[in-house]
C-alpha cells in the first residue's frame, strides 16, 4: 500500500525535543510517507534536533535561525538542493523573553514585544516568501501552530497572545495571496501541552486541571493529535481548506465557562 504522502517533501521548523509539538507534526507526517529537513535554531539545540531526525530515515538537519535572513536564505536554498522542490512547511516557532510572560501586559518592553512579533509572527512570513518558489505548482500547504491566547486573554501569555494574533491574520494574508499559486496556509490552534516552551511557565499544571476539568471532552490533547490534524493539513483530504485556523483542544474553545 502506498502513503497518503509518499514522495512527497516537508520543512519542520521548531523541534526542539521529543515532546515538541513540531515533533508530533514530524511524526505524523513521516508516517504518512513524507520525506522531512529539520531545522533548529541555535547550536544548543543542534545535537538533540540530530538525534530525532536520526530516527526518521532519510531526513535531514539544516540551522535556520528566523532572526537572520542570510541564514533562512541559506537553508530554502539547501532544501532545494536535496529536496528539489517543497510540499510542506510546518512552522512551529515562538520565543519571548520569560520576563515579559509574567506580571502586567502594559509593562511589556518595546524590545521584548519586537522580539516576541520577530520569532513567533513575522517569521511565518519570512519563511513562506522563500517556500514559493519550491512549492510552486505542487499543491503545497503551509501550517502554523497558534493559541487561544491570540482571540482572549489568558493570564500571563501577554505579548505572545498579541503575537499570536498577528501570527493569524499573516495566516489569512498569506493564504489569500499564496492561493493563486495552489499554496494553501492554515494555522492549528492547540490546547496547552507540556513541552520545553511550556516548562517554568507560572501555574501552567494548574492550567491543565482546568482544562481538563472543563473542556467537552474532560481531557488535555497531546502532541500527536495536533500531528495528525497538522497531517490532515498538509495532505489532500484538507484540498478545501485555507486561511483557517482549526483548534485541537479537546474542544475548550467552545465553552462560556
Ligand atoms: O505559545 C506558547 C509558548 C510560548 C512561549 C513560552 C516561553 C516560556 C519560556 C514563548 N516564549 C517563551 N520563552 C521562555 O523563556 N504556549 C501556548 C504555551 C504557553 O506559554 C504560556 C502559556 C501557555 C499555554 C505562557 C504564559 C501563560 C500561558
Amino acid at each position: 500500500m502506498t502513503k497518503l504522502l509518499e514522495g512527497k517533501t516537508g520543512l519542520i521548523l521548531g523541534v526542539a525535543n521529543k515532546r515538541s509539538l513540531a515533533w508530533g507534526c514530524a511524526r505524523s507526517l513521516a508516517d504518512a510517507g513524507m520525506r522531512l529537513a529539520f531545522t533548529y535554531a541555535t547550536e544548543r539545540l543542534e545535537k538533540s534536533v540530530r538525534q530525532l531526525a536520526a530516527e526518521i530515515p532519510g531526513s535531514i538537519v539544516l540551522p535556520c535561525d528566523v532572526t537572520q535572513p542570510d541564514e533562512i536564505d541559506r537553508c530554502f536554498e539547501e532544501v532545494g538542493k536535496e529536496f528539489g522542490g517543497l510540499d510542506a512547511l510546518v512552522h512551529a516557532i515562538a520565543f519571548a523573553k520569560r520576563e515579559e510572560l509574567q506580571g502586567n501586559f502594559f509593562d511589556t518592553s518595546k524590545e521584548g514585544y519586537m522580539l516576541a512579533h520577530e520569532v513567533s509572527a513575522y517569521s511565518l512570513t519570512a519563511v513562506a516568501r522563500r517556500a514559493l518558489p519550491l512549492m510552486e505548482g505542487r499543491e503545497g500547504s503551509i501550517v502554523t501552530l497558534s493559541y487561544i491566547g491570540a482571540e482572549r486573554v489568558v493570564p500571563n501569555y501577554n505579548v505572545m497572545g498579541i503575537a499570536k494574533a498577528a501570527l493569524e491574520a499573516s495566516v489569512r494574508y498569506l493564504a489569500a495571496d499564496l492561493g493563486p499559486r495552489g499554496i494553501r496556509v492554515n494555522a492549528v490552534s492547540a490546547g496547552p501541552i507540556r513541552t520545553l516552551s511550556a516548562s517554568g511557565v507560572k501555574d501552567f499544571s494548574d492550567m491543565l486541571d482546568r482544562i481538563a476539568e472543563h473542556a467537552p471532552m474532560r481531557r488535555n490533547v497531546t502532541s500527536e493529535e495536533v500531528g495528525d490534524t497538522c497531517q490532515f493539513l498538509v495532505g489532500p483530504h484538507s484540498r478545501g481548506i485555507t486561511g483557517s485556523v482549526l483548534f485541537v483542544d479537546a474542544g475548550f474553545h467552545i465553552m462560556g465557562i
